[in-house]
């Protein structure tokens, strides 16, 4: 009985492992599409130089842009915006592929991601940075 239950819990933190979300990365790979980014969750660690491989396979154009901490840009992403974002990419073109760096917040915490094209956060393009601390 014990060594089922012990089997049992050695399986769960496999699959938990797994399926969960790997732990942060410096290299983010991001697909975006009309209209979504995927994946749409990242975990990196605090101020570490992180690279963005960005892919635009939609029709349109895209933004990857990340909010500070504890700001939103809200339903639709307007002018005043621009004072709470924390990094961005701009203007990535249909048919888009390339890499960026930047360096990652140093305050753990979940960052809002967005599209600033009109409707696109409506649409559900939206994701979330998670910073975490360094070990
Ligand atoms: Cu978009």
């Amino acid at each position: 009985m014990k060594r089922s239950l012990y089997l049992l819990i050695v399986l769960l933190t496999l699959i938990i492992a797994s399926c969960g979300g790997a732990g942060p990365t410096t290299t983010l790979n991001v697909t975006m599409t009309d209209f979504q980014f995927t994946p749409n969750q990242f975990t990196v660690p605090a101020g570490q130089e992180i690279t963005l491989n960005v892919t635009n396979t939609g029709a349109v154009v895209h933004n990857f842009i990340i909010m500070n901490l504890g700001t939103t840009a809200g339903a639709t992403y307007e002018e005043d915006d621009d004072a709470n974002v924390y990094w961005q990419e701009r203007d990535i073109q249909s048919g888009g592929d390339f890499s960026v760096t930047f360096t990652a917040p140093t305050e753990p915490g979940e960052y809002e991601v967005v599209c600033r094209t009109e409707g696109h956060i409506a649409s559900g393009m939206v994701g979330k940075l998670i910073v975490v601390a360094g070990e």
